[in-house]
């Protein structure tokens, strides 16, 4: 069974991040999601709207993800690679090389961004209507 591993936090979701998941688990057999905890989120200069709870729940309705693992530092990823016998680890191209030291232990596979639609844009779009 070829494993395939991606992060994120799918706040807000929107069919960039489907677009994602389903290419990510294209790749592979399993699709296993590190998502980001709240307070990884505050590392990350983010707010999200929904808590980790309800973006998990939502990440696990949905038909590409197999598992949703706690993404809470930037230095799990070779232990999660290791500890969930990944074979492939994928990321939008935003992050193209940042997780390049991943490739000696898994292969690294960076997918072309969905051009269009983002949680900020959403979030901006929505503020500007609220306040006409
Ligand atoms: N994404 C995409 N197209 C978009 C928006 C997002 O392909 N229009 C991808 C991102 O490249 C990322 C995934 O969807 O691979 C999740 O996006 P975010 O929730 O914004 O994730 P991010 O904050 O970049 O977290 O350790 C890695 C980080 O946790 C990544």
């Amino acid at each position: 069974m070829k494993k395939v591993l991606t992060y994120g936090t799918f706040d807000l979701l929107h069919w960039g991040h489907i677009n994602l998941l389903s290419r990510a688990k294209d790749l592979g057999d399993h699709l296993t999601v590190g998502l980001s905890a709240d307070e990884f989120n505050a590392i990350k200069n983010k707010k999200s709207y929904h808590s980790f709870e309800n973006r998990k729940m939502i990440l696990e309705s949905i038909r590409y993800v197999d598992e949703v693992i706690a993404e809470k530092t930037w230095d799990q990823k070779i232990s999660d690679v290791v500890d969930n016998n990944i074979d492939i680890f994928v990321m939008g191209d935003d992050w193209e090389g940042k997780f390049d030291f991943l490739k000696e232990y898994c292969e690294v596979v960076y997918l072309p961004r969905t051009i269009g639609i983002s949680t900020s844009q959403i979030k901006k779009d929505l503020f500007t209507v609220k306040n006409g």
